[in-house]
């Protein structure tokens, strides 16, 4: 097979020119921006995922195009490795490079990353594309495939999928099916076969209620949960609000960063819903889940990627007593867990824990450490990792214990390669069925500390610089010295500030022992960020 790089150009040229000079850079998950400037990115992300594809002898890479949470005219693309994790770090700086050299560069950039990474391009290559349900993904799609076929590699189109659906469709090609089919049944069908092995029949159980309301953000899990509903057959009864079929944006005042930023149900959320009903809302590529539920005095509650992660924690931790095993298990965080789920984690659960920067990538690099290593972001992003060691064990031992099946059953129910909002969700619900718990249960295990995240619009968010996992500012000057002390003022405070890697904001978070003193210090800090870091836009309003 012999590559012509002209070809590359030529489609650029003709088809996808590069109609922007801003820089962008390969973010917290992967390039992310207005849609309408996206198209060389993507043709360029198609070319690249095809070197890379080749560079790994030939394994499937995916490519993802969506912008999960943020609003409809957004768009993106994340590139998927081999395994399902997220693309190697020192490959971001080759996207970045690739992405913002001009039409007249690419073919000598092209010809640059072959060289630097002695790439053989007579390698067979394939790459399987997703999309998430934003009209403008089909366009983008297009260009990614594109970019493909023009280093004349393989691809194959998944049309409008979850992220983690990807990943799963990655991983069970390059395990040659042993980590299941890669078709959109082949995922069906393992995550409801384990689903259903571990109900057992018993839909209810002392305080677990079999029904849920699901928030499916107008997006692509709405899609997908609906096929699960006819599949299920009733082991759990799932009532879908914001199915993005006809009305409705994707993101728009419903998903899981809107319930878990304004800690407010979705807008739509029906009338007539019972107190205590047990709501989940998913992202916009349902790759994040968070729980929550209105109490009979109207009060909004919400279990977010703490509380998963630590009910999981708690449920894996006493199976793995049960079946007298001896594995390492720990959790992962980031800076914005809230401080009381730290506490309870390594205070009464004894679990080891650690903080890593935010984005899944870290999160499940870290996570890899351990035999079973359970990491979650706040905002509910997160999933569970088996080491090869810890499944061979629990297979042995599950011949003869049956916490130890259950374990690996619950391996087949969890999403290993990336957050699954889906399969997370079914997790959950296994866990609270098993135990009779609903949603009062589940949340008397510790108290929440108040906390609060504002967005500040600062003229270029990249002169915020941080370290020790986000939790301590550097740049500019001055600026963490500031927050110090007015944190020292709050009982319980705690707050810091980071640039987005997703929307071009800076982002506060704060806690405190009260809500008003967590409302102040959010604000203070807020105001700090504006003074010193180049604020822009309206006036910041507690
Ligand atoms: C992405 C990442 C998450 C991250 C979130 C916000 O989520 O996958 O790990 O927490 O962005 O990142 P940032 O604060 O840097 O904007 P998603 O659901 O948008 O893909």
């Amino acid at each position: 097979m012999s590559i012509n790089l002209r070809t590359v150009y030529a489609f650029a040229r003709e088809m996808y020119p590069k109609t922007s000079k801003e820089t962008i850079q390969y973010g917290t998950a992967g390039f992310r921006g207005k849609a309408e400037f996206l198209d060389s990115v993507m043709f360029r992300m198609g070319v690249l995922a095809t070197l890379r594809s080749r560079y790994r002898g030939g394994s499937v890479i995916g490519v993802m195009i969506t912008a999960s949470h943020n609003p409809e005219p957004d768009n993106g693309v994340k590139l998927v490795d081999p395994k399902g994790e997220m693309l190697e770090a020192s490959w971001e700086a080759i996207a970045t490079d690739l992405v913002n050299v001009s039409d007249q560069e690419l073919e000598q950039q092209v010809a640059k990353i072959i060289k630097d990474n002695n790439i053989d391009v007579t390698t067979s290559s394939q790459v399987f594309v997703g999309m998430d349900n934003r009209y403008h993904s089909p366009r983008l799609l297009k260009a990614v495939a594109d970019g493909v076929i023009a280093l004349k590699g393989n691809v194959k189109e998944y049309g409008i999928v979850t992220t983690p659906m990807l990943h799963y469709f990655v991983v069970a090609a390059n395990t040659k099916e042993a980590y299941g089919k890669p078709t959109e049944e082949g995922y069906y069908d393992k995550l409801i076969k384990a689903f259903e092995l571990l109900r057992n029949g018993r839909l209810e159980n002392g305080n677990y209620r079999n029904s849920i309301i699901y928030d499916g953000a107008n997006g692509v899990g709405a899609r997908k949960m609906l096929q699960f509903i006819k599949r299920m057959k009733g082991t759990l009864n799932v009532t879908v609000i914001n199915q993005g079929i006809g009305v409705g944006k994707i993101n728009e005042d419903c998903g899981a960063d809107y319930v878990k930023v304004q800690q407010s149900p979705p807008k739509s959320m029906p009338e007539d819903v019972k107190p205590y009903t047990r709501c989940v809302s998913v992202d916009g590529d349902a790759d994040r889940v968070v729980y929550f539920f209105t109490d009979d005095k109207g009060e909004f509650h919400l279990l977010d990627g703490d509380r998963i992660a630590t009910l999981i924690a708690g449920y894996l931790m006493e199976l793995v007593t049960q079946s007298e095993i001896s594995l390492r298990l720990g959790l992962v965080q980031t800076a914005y867990a809230n401080g009381a789920s730290t506490d309870y984690i390594v205070d009464q659960l004894k679990f080891p824990v650690s903080c890593v920067p935010t984005g899944v990538k870290h999160l499940h690099h870290k996570a890899l450490e351990y035999d079973i290593g359970v990491y979650f972001e706040a905002n509910g992003h997160g999933t569970i990792v088996f080491s090869d060691n810890a499944k061979a064990t629990i297979a042995q031992v599950a011949q003869t214990k049956e916490s130890a099946k259950t374990l690996l059953l619950l391996i087949d129910l969890i999403n290993e390669t990336v957050g699954d909002a889906i399969s997370d969700m079914l997790l959950v619900e296994t866990i609270l069925n098993h135990k009779g718990w609903d949603v009062q249960d589940w949340i008397s295990s510790y108290n929440d500390l108040p906390n609060r995240q504002l967005k500040v619009k600062v003229q270029d968010r990249n002169v915020i610089e941080t370290t020790d996992a986000e939790r301590v500012c550097v740049k500019p000057e001055g600026l963490q010295t500031e927050i110090n002390q007015v944190v020292a003022k709050y009982k319980r405070g705690r707050s810091f500030v980071r640039p987005s890697g997703t929307e071009d904001v800076v982002r506060v978070y704060a806690e405190a022992a009260t809500k008003e003193d967590t409302d102040n210090l959010a604000y203070e800090v807020g105001l700090l960020v504006q003074k010193l870091a180049g604020g822009v836009g309206p006036p910041l309003t507690k």
